[in-house]
């Protein structure tokens, strides 16, 4: 039975869009969709719908439309910034693309995959490994992030440094606007300047211009070979410096991330995952560097050690070839989101600055949250190839913003970003204005009310 006080109208609308076994209304059954992966973001929704093609999702907008009520897109919910549950006390229907999961051939030739929206990451990567591609983009939730999400958030990950985040692995999309009607832009056409780019414009977006159905995406090829380093160095000055002569040594340079002893510390207690080179060095980088050719590949390990050699400052190193060595390697780094969330409901800031601020950031960051939240446990980590670090503060409430503002005017004063990978969702919505003018928050405005002038798709985030 449907609990008191929704929408009759509305759910019978939605069954008839995608039958009744596909609308959740129960309470406990749309529990686990009204919160997000942290915990510090959850909201009521109507219901939670599931469709399953296109014109389904078509019939759920114009649904929800009529009976005015918004709709928020939901993949994964794997989210750090909570722009995909719905807020309190909203008219909301979550839309859930859990059963868009049609996954493609690989198309060879173009290097290319269509993928439902719904589809997980580590589901594109099965299907793109075996014709000898990869997705380009990796992240340690792979299993339940979809690449509809990714490409709402334009996610970034591991390989950046090599392929680019989200946005540059996007050949094409398919989305529902707001009014109901769908946008295709699946041909796989590198080349195509006839008008605005409107793949582009929805990659990044957060479901508040569209709904992305399927996603063509633009795969890379698979090395031959991957070797995998960790090395300790003494500071994140000096692993700016590592990493940098290392992408000048080695083009194949796929992934360059630094961890902090005190992280490394937290994985190994909370999770048993011990670090990847011995001696609690202050800084640990993960890099892994690839081979596209067997020629390449027979002279890898030796390009590896040549260029290491050349690195002043290294402690110890771990190096790793075969599959099951250099998951070892990553785990310790991977698994540092689970191992904050056993302390406590974290607020995440993810910045970026530019490398050269990079150290400075850190320093006076640190410093700042000493001082606004002196009982807190802080925890950075991240991309240091990408300038990107994410700093994890456990301690204040999490409705208590200060350490929020703290981080992200630190980033901003440095010449950074408030959100380098995540998102703006509606955690940094108060921030936007830091880092981009009034002219570019209007010219964004502006775009949001010509798609979608009754603010129908993910009201709440971006923008206030
Ligand atoms: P959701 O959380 O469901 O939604 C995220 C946003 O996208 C919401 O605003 C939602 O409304 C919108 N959305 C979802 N699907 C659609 C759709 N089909 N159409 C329109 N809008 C949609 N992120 C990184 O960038 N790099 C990392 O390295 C990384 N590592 C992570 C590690 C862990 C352990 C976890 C938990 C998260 C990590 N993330 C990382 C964050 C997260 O995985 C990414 O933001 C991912 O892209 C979200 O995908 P999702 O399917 O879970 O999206
Ligand atoms: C990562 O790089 C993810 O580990 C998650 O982007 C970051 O949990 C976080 O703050
Ligand atoms: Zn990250």
């Amino acid at each position: 039975m449907e609990p008191a006080g929704r929408s009759t109208e509305l759910t019978k609308a939605l069954a008839d869009a995608v039958g009744a076994e596909h609308v959740l209304v129960e309470a406990d059954v749309r529990a686990g969709y009204e919160v997000d992966w942290t915990g510090r973001f959850r909201g009521d929704a109507l219901a939670v719908v599931r469709p399953g093609s296109v014109e389904e999702v078509a019939a759920v907008v114009r649904a929800c439309a009529a009976s005015g009520a918004a709709v928020v897109a939901q993949g994964g919910n794997t989210g750090l910034v909570g722009g995909g549950v719905p807020r309190p006390g909203g008219r909301q229907v979550v839309l859930s693309t859990a059963r868009l999961r049609a996954v493609g051939e690989v198309d060879v030739a173009a290097r290319q995959l269509l993928v439902g929206a719904g589809v997980t990451l580590a589901a594109a990567q099965a299907t793109a490994h075996a014709a000898g591609c990869e997705v380009g983009v990796d992240l340690a939730a792979r299993d339940s992030a979809t690449v509809g999400g990714m490409v709402a958030t334009n996610a970034g990950g591991v390989h950046v440094v090599r392929n680019g985040p989200m946005r540059a692995r996007v050949a094409g999309v398919e989305a529902v606007l707001a009014d109901g009607s769908v946008v295709r832009r699946l041909a796989g056409l590198v080349k195509d300047n006839a008008g605005y780019d409107l793949t582009g414009l929805l990659v990044g977006s957060e479901g508040t211009l569209g709904i992305v159905t399927r996603v063509l995406l633009a795969l890379v090829p698979a090395p031959v070979e991957r070797v995998t380093v960790a090395l300790g160095v003494p500071s994140l000055a000096d692993a700016v410096e590592v990493v940098g002569r290392l992408r000048r040594a080695l083009p194949g340079l796929e992934a360059a991330e630094a961890c902090f002893a005190d992280g490394l510390d937290l994985v190994e207690e909370a999770l048993r995952v011990a670090p990847p080179v011995p001696g609690r060095p202050a800084v640990t980088v993960v890099a892994e560097v690839g081979a596209w050719s067997q020629a390449a590949a027979g002279v890898l390990l030796d390009e590896v050690a040549a260029a290491l050699d050349a690195c002043p400052a290294i402690g110890a190193t771990a190096v790793a070839t075969d599959r099951p060595s250099r998951t070892r390697l990553w785990e310790a780094r991977e698994r540092h989101t689970e191992a904050v969330a056993t302390l406590g409901v974290p607020h995440k800031l993810d910045v970026a600055v530019p490398l050269g601020r990079l150290a400075a950031f850190e320093a006076e960051v640190r410093a700042r949250v000493a001082a606004v939240a002196p009982r807190s446990t802080t925890v950075l980590w991240g991309h240091v190839g990408d300038g990107n670090l994410h700093v994890n503060v456990v301690g204040p409430a999490p409705d208590d913003e200060a350490v929020d503002a703290a981080v992200l005017a630190v980033a901003a004063a440095h010449g950074g970003t408030v959100s380098a990978e995540h998102g703006i969702g509606v955690a940094k919505v108060p921030y936007l204005a830091l880092t981009r003018s009034p002219e570019e928050v209007a010219a964004m405005r502006a775009l949001k009310s010509a798609l979608d002038p009754a603010g129908l798709l993910n009201p709440g985030v971006l923008f206030p």
